[in-house]
């Protein structure tokens, strides 16, 4: 160990949709990268969130949640949690103690049996149960996985989010920093805005249409005069029937999502935006290989 080496590690966060891993990194990093809806299987992609403070760089990633998969972009996504665990020094299982264990909690241990490194059960969204119910869980928890310890915590609130990282700094190794200092992620800007405008369209939208959104920036230009970021994208989605909902009646649907996402870009970037939205149709994308690839969810063959 190098003496000037701090507490370094990568960190699964995974479990089923909906759990609340994304709300997490967000908060414990106390900067929205990831985009959060309440509706399952939002995340499509990892992403790192890298915590830094005196002692310690935790690169946390954040995963789709596992599920049993029904199409390409199903694989994709789960392919993206396989390698988030094959580099982790530890994971962190999400629970939503409102639900309870379902079926989805035992795929997700399934994964994590495997996995050989510590694993904490972070009961999560503990404001929504009254404690009594919550020692029950617990117990329920701990004699269904003896060996995996147990953390309590609202994502929403930042309640627990802090003894996370006190607990991941008693295992994790003392070793040069896997990323630069100051580096926040592994993504771009140019690839968060486009999450964020997926973002809108899961929080806007109903039903199944999001499910065949994805979003593509077409230029990301950073103005001097005036000071201003001019983003130009695609939405894409799958029928011709999408089309005219996602525009709305007078174009209204898809200003609504443009400006609710400009100020999301805004606040990220720190600086003016100027968003510009097309639409597209790419029949059945999401079962289609080379379109996949071509919106950037490239399954590799195994
Ligand atoms: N009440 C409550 N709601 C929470 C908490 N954490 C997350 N949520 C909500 O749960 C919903 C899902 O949160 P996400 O962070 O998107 O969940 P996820 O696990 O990343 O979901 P996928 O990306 O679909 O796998 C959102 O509506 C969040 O606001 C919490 O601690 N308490
Ligand atoms: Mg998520």
């Amino acid at each position: 160990m190098a003496p000037n080496d701090l507490i370094c590690g990568a960190v699964a966060v995974l479990g089923r949709p909906n759990v609340g891993k994304s709300t997490f990194l967000n908060s414990v990093l106390q900067t929205k990268i990831a985009i959060v809806s309440p509706r399952p299987q939002t995340t499509r992609g990892s992403m790192a969130g890298i915590y830094q403070d005196d002692e310690a760089q935790i690169v946390f990633y954040d995963t789709p949640g596992i599920h049993q998969p029904k199409n390409k972009l199903s694989q994709f996504m789960l392919r993206e949690v396989e390698e988030v665990l094959g580099g982790a020094d530890a994971a962190l299982f999400l629970i939503d103690v409102r639900e309870g264990l379902t079926e989805e909690e035992y795929l997700v241990a399934e994964w994590l049996q495997k996995f050989k490194k510590p694993v904490w059960v972070i009961l999560n969204k503990i404001d929504g149960v009254l404690d009594d119910k919550l020692e029950v869980f617990e117990s329920q928890i701990k004699s269904e996985w003896p060996n995996w310890s147990v953390l309590r915590m609202a994502a929403i609130s930042g309640r627990g989010v802090p003894e996370v990282t006190v607990e991941l700094k008693k295992i994790l190794p003392h070793q040069p920093l896997l990323f630069p200092e100051d580096e926040l992620t592994n993504k771009t800007m140019r690839e968060i805005a486009a999450e964020m405008i997926r973002e809108q369209c899961f929080l806007q939208l109903k039903e199944e249409i999001p499910y065949g959104v994805a979003v593509l920036i077409d230029s990301f230009e950073e103005k001097e005069l005036p000071n201003l970021v001019v983003i130009k994208a695609t939405i894409f989605v799958e029928k011709d029937s999408q089309k005219g909902i996602m525009i709305g009646v007078g174009g209204n649907q898809l200003k609504l999502i443009g400006s609710a996402a400009r100020v999301e870009i805004e606040k990220l970037l720190g600086r003016k935006v100027f968003l510009e939205l097309w639409i597209k149709v790419l029949k059945n994308w999401r079962k289609d290989e080379d379109l996949l690839k071509r919106l950037g969810y490239s399954v590799p063959h195994k």
